[in-house]
């Protein structure tokens, strides 16, 4: 594939409702696309990061300068291998998963439309349709939480997660578990407890949660497998887990049972695959987690999660769940036993994406030729 013009663009998307997670609340998707062209075709990534880094250190000015400096230089004018040689490439570059991954996705779009195969016919995905669950920001009151569930049950969502954070947790649990005492309900603390919590997350025991999510900083492996330990409710981790090192390391000190993995923060899809594949070996099953992605990395998702062992429901809602409107044709939309179809060569089903809606949310661009 060789490399002719890189874009970096730079999009802002109101959410229909603020999402609020324990570091902070989001109003708008601010986002960074990225377009590769190659002989007559385009590849399109997105970059998850946030307007600010809080969920990892990286953020949208952190991954435009090393997209920039430092991605870019390794691919334009030169004839690249593919996804998985770009990524050998970056050897040299300490973290900047997120925006080394946004540039890798846009590679395995590219090459799925060079060699005209679905990505999940490339990756060797095996599920036709996924099935889904919601995640749900802290609302302001029970109450709001309370009605926000019901309306994603009616949809038919097959999980129902919520946020917490410090102070908004045990009672929270305890008033949806009372309200819903049947639904698969887990919680995600990302990342802002501590060991010294230790006695709260054992009062979680109680309410049959399916899952607590990253409850400790993101270099706690050691202490989420004490926790793991003292508590009957698995553990899935999500920030702790950037690579199939930190894979195998959580998996031998039994760190957690289930694994959320977001290409995003593993630097792409083909190490996404080598974490699927050893949590397989493991028999710890995954899931796909999600980042209120627009609807590139939203379709990206749904391929990735086609693979054998994402066996729980993932957080890639339909974009109506976040967006009045979305960058895709058609946009991602559930069907009526909440799963989504996997854009495949042999159903034929795919998404094209909608250049002039990102028109309409674009900030600025750079062109590289
Ligand atoms: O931890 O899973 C997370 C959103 C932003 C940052 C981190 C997380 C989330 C979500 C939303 O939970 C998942 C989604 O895209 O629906
Ligand atoms: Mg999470």
């Amino acid at each position: 594939m060789f490399i002719e013009r890189v874009d970096i663009i730079r999009v802002n998307n109101p959410f229909t409702h603020p999402f609020e997670t324990s570091f902070t609340k989001f109003l708008v998707r601010d986002a960074l696309l990225i377009k590769i062209y190659s002989e007559g075709h385009v590849g399109y990534g997105e970059c998850k990061a946030f307007f600010g880094p809080f969920y990892c250190p990286e953020d949208n000015g952190t991954s435009h300068h090393i997209i920039k400096n430092f991605l870019i230089p390794l691919i334009l004018h030169k004839d690249i291998e593919g996804p998985e040689s770009f990524i050998e490439q970056t050897w040299f570059i300490k973290g900047n998963n997120l925006a080394i991954a946004a540039v890798e996705n846009a590679l395995w779009d590219l090459k799925s439309k060079i060699e005209n195969k679905s990505l999940k016919t490339l990756i060797g995905g095996v599920y036709d349709e996924v099935k889904v669950g919601v995640s749900l920001g802290i609302e302001p009151t029970l109450k709001d939480l309370l009605n926000k569930i019901d309306h994603y049950l009616a949809e038919g969502y097959h999980r129902t997660k919520i946020k917490i954070k410090p102070g908004r947790d045990l009672e929270v649990i305890k008033g949806v578990r009372e309200a819903f005492p049947d639904i698969v309900l887990t919680v995600d603390a990302n990342s802002a407890y501590s060991l010294k919590d230790i006695e709260l997350f054992k009062a979680f025991d109680e309410y049959n949660l399916a899952y607590i999510e990253q409850p400790l900083r993101e270099n706690d492996l050691i202490d989420h497998s004490v926790l793991q330990k003292a508590i009957e409710t698995p553990i899935c981790l999500d920030e702790s887990i950037e690579s199939v090192e930190d894979t195998r390391q959580a998996i031998e000190i039994g760190s957690c049972k289930i694994i959320n993995i977001k290409s995003s923060r593993c630097r792409g899809i083909t190490e996404s695959i080598k974490i699927h594949d050893l949590c397989m070996e493991n028999d710890i099953p995954v899931w796909c987690g999600g980042m209120t992605e627009l609807g590139i990395g939203r379709v990206q998702n749904i391929s990735l999660a086609s693979l054998p062992n994402f066996k729980l429901a993932h957080d890639i809602a339909g974009s109506n769940r976040y967006f009045k409107e979305d960058i895709t044709i058609p946009e991602v939309k559930i069907s009526k036993d909440c799963t989504l179809i996997v854009p495949d060569d042999v159903n034929g089903f795919k998404y094209e994406v909608d250049e002039d809606a990102i028109d309409k949310m674009m900030v600025s661009r750079d062109i590289f030729k």
